[in-house]
C-alpha cells in the first residue's frame, strides 16, 4: 500500500490529468517496472507510468534523449509526410512539471511517462502469420524512418550492448567467480556456447571492413514491442529504451527469435520449441517492404548471420545472470535463467539447422523489391 501511495505522488510530478482512478502493474518486460494509470472520467488520455531500471540504464537523462531524438524523428517524418498517425503510431512522452521527460525520486528512483495506446495489445508469442507480417512491416518501417537519423549521435546507453566477444568476456568472468558454485551444473550449455563462439564474432570481424553502417536501431524486437491495433495491424513500435547505434541484422535477428519460435522464450519442455517457417517468411515479407530499398547488400546478407547470433547471444546473456546470482533479469523461479538459456540453445540449434532455406528467402524477398541486386 504504501508503494502505491508513492506511486501517486509521483504522477503528480508529471503534466498529466491527475485524477487517477486506478494503478496496476502492467506488461511482462524484464527490466523495467510498469503501471497502467486509468483516467477516472475514462475521456482523458490514460498512462503509463514506468521506473527505469537504474542499475542498468545508468545514465537516464541521456537515455531519454536517445528516446526524444528518435520520437522527434519519427513524429515528424509522419507530420511532413501525410503518412500515418503520429499521435497514434509513435510513443508520446509525457513532460514534467519541471522539464525533463523523468523524474528523479527522493530515493533516487528514475520515473517516466507516455501516453497509454488505447485499443492495442502486444503479444509475448506470435499466434498468426499476420502477426508476423505485421511485426515485419512494423520494424521496417521503424527502421527505413531512421536511417537518415546519424548513428553518430546517439549516446551508447549500455556500452557494447549487441557486442558478442564483450559477452563471452562477461561469462568467462562468471564463470571465474562462480559465486553460487552453479558452472558444475551447466558444462552442457558451456559446451554448445564454446562450440560456435568464433563463428558468431562476424560483426565485430566485419566491423574493421566497413561494409556494414552502423544505424539508429531498436536493439530490443521482442515481438511484444509492436503494439498491433483491434484489427490486428501493427500500429506502434514501444520499449525504447535501447534505441542507438547498431547493425540492422541484431534487429532483424531479436525479432526473428521471438517470433519463429512456437513457445514462450523461457519454455521449459525443450521438445515444445518448434520453428515456424511461415511465421520468418511472413516477418521477412513484411520486414523487406520498407527496409529492401535502403538495405545495401552486405547488410542483406548480413541478416541471416543475426538469426543465429541473436539466439546465441541471449542464451550467453541469460547463462552469465544465471551464474552470477540473477542480478539483472527479473526471474519467477530459482532455475529461470538456466531455462530461458536452454530454450534459446536449443532454438538455436534448430535455426541453424534451417539456415540456407531462410537465407535464400530473405535474399529472394530482398529481389524483388531491389532493382539492382548482385549477388556477391
Ligand atoms: P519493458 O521494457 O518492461 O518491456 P515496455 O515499454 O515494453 O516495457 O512496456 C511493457 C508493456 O506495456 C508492453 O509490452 C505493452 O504491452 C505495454 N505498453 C508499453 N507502452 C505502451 C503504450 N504507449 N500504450 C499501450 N501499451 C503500452
Ligand atoms: C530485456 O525489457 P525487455 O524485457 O524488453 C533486455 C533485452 C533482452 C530481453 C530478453 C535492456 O528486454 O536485451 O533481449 O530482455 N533488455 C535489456 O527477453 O537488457
Ligand atoms: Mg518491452
Amino acid at each position: 500500500m504504501r508503494r502505491i501511495k508513492n506511486l501517486f505522488e509521483i504522477t503528480s510530478k508529471f503534466r498529466c490529468h491527475v485524477d487517477v482512478s486506478t494503478i496496476k502493474p502492467y506488461g511482462s518486460g524484464h527490466i523495467n517496472d510498469t503501471y497502467r494509470l486509468k483516467n477516472l472520467a475514462g475521456i482523458e488520455y490514460d498512462y503509463l507510468l514506468q521506473k527505469i531500471n537504474n542499475d542498468i540504464f545508468t545514465d537516464v537523462p541521456r537515455l531519454t534523449e536517445n528516446m526524444c531524438r528518435v520520437i522527434a524523428h519519427l513524429k515528424s517524418k509522419m507530420d511532413l509526410s501525410g503518412e500515418g498517425d503520429p499521435q497514434k503510431e509513435v510513443m508520446t512522452l509525457v513532460a514534467t512539471k519541471a522539464g525533463p521527460y523523468f523524474y528523479e525520486d527522493s530515493n533516487g528512483a528514475y520515473w517516466r511517462m507516455c501516453l497509454f495506446l488505447k485499443d492495442t495489445r502486444s503479444y509475448d508469442v506470435v499466434e498468426t502469420e499476420k502477426q508476423a507480417y505485421e511485426g515485419g512491416k512494423a520494424f521496417g518501417k521503424f527502421q527505413a524512418m531512421l536511417s537518415d537519423l546519424s548513428a553518430d549521435i546517439m549516446h551508447e546507453v549500455i556500452p557494447d550492448f549487441h557486442n558478442i566477444q564483450k559477452r563471452l568476456g562477461q561469462l568467462s568472468l562468471a564463470i571465474q567467480q562462480d559465486p553460487l558454485d552453479r558452472v558444475q551444473l551447466v558444462s552442457q550449455e558451456l559446451e554448445t556456447i564454446k562450440k560456435r563462439s568464433a563463428t558468431m564474432s562476424f560483426f565485430q570481424e566485419v566491423a574493421q571492413q566497413l561494409t556494414l553502417p552502423r544505424r539508429v536501431i531498436h536493439n530490443d524486437t521482442k515481438f511484444n514491442n509492436v503494439l498491433l491495433d483491434l484489427n490486428g495491424n501493427a500500429q506502434c513500435v514501444i520499449d525504447l529504451d535501447t534505441v542507438m547505434a547498431g547493425y540492422v541484422a541484431y534487429d532483424f535477428g531479436d525479432a526473428i527469435r521471438t517470433i519463429v519460435n512456437t513457445a514462450p522464450e523461457d519454455e521449459i519442455e525443450l521438445s515444445r520449441i518448434q520453428l515456424n517457417l511461415d511465421l520468418f517468411n511472413a516477418y521477412t515479407k513484411g520486414y523487406m517492404e520498407s527496409a529492401a530499398s535502403f538495405l545495401n547488400e552486405w547488410e542483406l546478407r548480413s541478416l541471416i548471420k543475426g538469426v543465429l547470433l541473436m539466439p546465441y547471444m541471449q542464451a550467453v546473456r541469460f547463462l552469465t545472470d544465471y551464474l552470477n546470482g540473477d542480478k539483472y533479469y527479473k526471474i519467477s523461479s530459482a532455475e529461470h535463467n538456466l531455462q530461458r538459456t536452454r530454450a534459446q540453445l536449443q532454438l538455436l540449434k534448430l535455426l541453424e539447422a534451417q539456415g540456407t532455406t531462410m537465407e535464400e528467402r530473405i535474399l529472394s524477398e530482398a529481389k524483388k523489391r531491389k532493382k539492382q541486386f548482385v549477388k556477391l
